[in-house]
């Protein structure tokens, strides 16, 4: 051996990832050992390997034609004044920045929503009668959403008021939902959800969005070489198109999913790799939409399949979950969650996996590598998603035969469990949690089932027990420490009495470290929330779903600024949004209608925006004088919360509350005192 080959093999030996360095979660540690035993690759060592461009990373790259790429690169002797920096066509900096930047607001719209449509038009087969499979479970949410949607609940006829027949809301419900993705004329109908002084700020600003689509495609236009060159007005567009997701797509996904599969309501149930077993047949659904999953989980449960995993020498089917579509099952049937975007792989290499089911989004083309390597069957399921290697099987599933799709599957699954090597390794970590909560079950929760309001909530943020509420959402991220700005940034917030809520892979990383269990109050909160927690009987972080599922932390807000006493608007509310690991386009479309609808919205690791800092100041900035919400960007997840009880200060002290948060603490001391005397 030369010595030159010497060198590339210590240092290749060098260039081993350490588990301990790159995730928090002593599963994930315990898999990247057993992934590097077996010599599989996984995202961890991808993500030492290839570093990212730190021309991409900061925003400043166009390639929107055949010109380019043209990188702007920063200059350390960066001057704005003197700021030259342009493209072969005269792009500026902040031109190309917020041109990237609100393609990425179209991207993550476009898959909330494209998710939502394919809701809607199951809802439509289902309210046609056109299948057996689906049917319409939550008639409450029906009646309730139907009149938003203008559809009438009740009819006069002669002379008296009666209850219109369910079959016939349903179907007016459905063109009316699906019309919102295309109509004419008018702006979406969901934006009168918001409180009305929102709505005027959005009216004011001209960005009522039109229909879903229309707006997703007027960035793509926008964006086209030579057409807007204006930061400003392309961020407006930007804006336009993520509240046709917040308050269209992903609103109306979640509505009739609740409406088609029940609205959630606490359950308990387990997280971590640890809920996969040995001795059962494991099927790991993995991606977005509940339409296939919630198929799945019904199929499993029969007797049929069960004596079929019986026969094949399983003690069962254990049906676990990654990335949201894992949030849906979970919070609709306490589905476990087998773990965040970031442990997909590890869970086939567990070598328990007898089958990955995947639909759309956030899923790792190389599962199938992974998957070569052991007896798992990776199993497609979308016509929209599907993966070039061999070793795929492509089930197309299709709403008009979705029990035999799901069957068929399920089959396939039981009849590979007794394919599995000998190198089978589960790690045994696993947490208990509750999941489920949503603005139906707030209410239920904090204000009792004869009078569930937010009012008691609202006291308690008044009275300072709660000093605010923050949204904590999003994705994990390989270039940052797996899971631990997650927990960090949660903690810090409950520790100060922040109640947060939850979902999306925040949600899983917070279900694995214990924190979704009343329990997790005593250890982690202030004493506000603590006794809070205590009194009511809930998690100090609430499980509120999938991303699309966001929608309801805007909603459980409206419903905060109704109950009153704190503010007229969403922006004037001590709240605050986080996601503190994103890597997805969808958060920054989440992350932007946050913004526009008044919450200040800080995002961890990196932002592609730095290399024009002018547009960044405006976003960081300048929109809080539109919106009352603004960007933010800390690295440091201490300081992301940090910031975030900055702002809910801000808020409390603007709203008159703030002295009543130290009033409540003296008055317990004063108390004692009273009975000292
Ligand atoms: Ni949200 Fe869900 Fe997870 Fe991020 Fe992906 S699963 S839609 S995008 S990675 S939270």
């Amino acid at each position: 051996m030369s010595e030159d080959s010497k060198v590339v093999k210590a240092e290749k030996k060098e260039k081993v990832v350490d588990p301990m360095a790159v995730t928090v979660d002593a599963a994930t540690q315990e898999m990247i050992r057993r992934s590097q035993a077996l010599g599989i690759e996984t995202v961890f060592d991808r993500a030492m390997t290839m570093k990212p461009c730190n021309i991409g990373t900061q925003g400043i790259c166009c390639k929107n034609c055949g010109m380019g790429p043209c990188r702007l690169p920063l200059t350390k002797d960066y001057d704005e004044a003197s700021d030259e920096r342009k493209g072969l066509c005269g792009a500026t900096a902040n031109t190309v920045a917020a041109r990237n930047f609100v393609r990425m607001i179209a991207a993550g719209a476009a898959a909330h929503s494209d998710h939502g449509r394919n809701v809607a038009e199951v809802f439509m087969t289902a309210a046609r009668k056109e299948t057996d499979a689906y049917k319409i479970k939550d008639i409450n949410k029906l009646l309730e959403v139907a009149p938003v949607l203008g559809v009438a609940v009740t009819i006069e006829k002669d002379g008296q008021t009666i209850d219109r027949d369910v079959d016939e809301i349903a179907l007016e419900v459905a063109e009316k939902a699906l019309n919102e993705w295309g109509k004419t004329d008018g702006t979406l109908i969901y934006l009168n959800r918001a409180p009305q002084p929102r709505q005027e700020i959005w009216k004011k600003q001209g960005v009522l969005p039109r229909n879903i689509d229309r707006e997703i495609v007027e960035i793509m236009h926008r964006t086209h070489m030579g057409v807007d060159q204006d930061y400003k007005n392309l961020i407006k567009q930007g804006t336009r198109c993520a509240l046709a997701d917040g308050w269209g797509g992903s609103m109306l996904a979640t509505d009739l999913q609740d409406i088609l599969f029940g609205t959630p309501f606490p359950n308990v149930s387990e997280a971590n790799l640890g809920v996969m077993k040995e001795d059962h047949v494991n099927i790991i659904i993995h991606g977005h939409e509940p339409v296939l999953s919630e198929m799945i989980v019904a199929v499993s449960q029969t007797k049929e399949m069960l004596d079929y995993a019986k026969e094949k020498g399983a003690k069962g089917i254990q049906l676990s979950g990654i990335c949201c579509t894992a949030n849906e099952i979970l919070q609709r049937h306490g589905v476990p969650l087998c773990g965040t975007f970031l442990q997909q792989e590890l869970a086939i290499i567990t070598g328990a996996c007898d089958a990955m089911v995947v639909d759309v989004q956030c899923v790792f083309q190389n599962l199938a590598n992974v998957a070569k390597c052991f007896h798992t069957k990776l199993i497609t399921t979308h016509p929209i998603a599907r993966m070039e290697q061999e070793n795929v099987i492509h089930i197309e599933f299709d709403e008009h035969h979705a029990i035999e799709d799901a069957k068929k599957i399920v089959r396939l699954a039981i009849d590979n469990f007794q394919n599995r090597g000998s190198e089978v390794m589960i790690p045994r970590h696993k947490s208990p949690l509750v999941a489920g909560f949503g603005v139906e079950s707030i209410k239920y929760h904090l204000g009792g089932s004869f009078r569930g309001t937010f009012y008691t909530l609202n006291d308690n943020i008044i009275n300072g027990r709660i000093r605010g509420v923050a949204g904590v959402v999003g994705c994990n991220n390989a270039r940052t420490k797996h899971n631990e700005g997650h927990l960090t940034v949660v903690k810090e917030l409950i520790k100060n009495d922040v109640l947060v809520l939850t979902t999306g892979c925040n949600a899983i990383a917070c279900a694995m470290e214990g924190l979704l269990t009343p329990e997790s109050a005593a250890v982690y909160c202030g004493p506000g929330l603590k006794e809070i927690c205590e009194v009511v009987g809930i998690p100090p972080v609430l499980h509120l779903g999938s991303c699309v599922d966001n929608s309801r932390i805007l909603l459980a807000a409206t419903e905060v600024v109704k109950a009153g006493g704190l503010g007229k608007d969403l922006s004037d509310l001590p709240v605050a949004g986080c996601a503190p690991e994103w890597m997805s386009e969808k958060a920054i479309s989440i992350g932007q209608y946050f913004v526009a609808s008044g919450v200040y919205t800080v995002f961890g690791v990196t932002l592609p925006v730095t290399g024009a800092p002018v547009f960044q100041k405006y976003l960081f900035e300048e929109l809080e004088k539109i919106y009352g919400g603004m960007w933010d960007l800390v690295e440091d997840p201490k300081e992301q919360a940090r910031k975030m009880i900055a702002h809910i200060d801000k808020k409390r002290k603007a709203l008159g509350i703030d002295k009543a948060r130290e009033r409540v603490l003296m008055d317990m001391a004063d108390r004692q005192k009273l009975e000292v005397a």
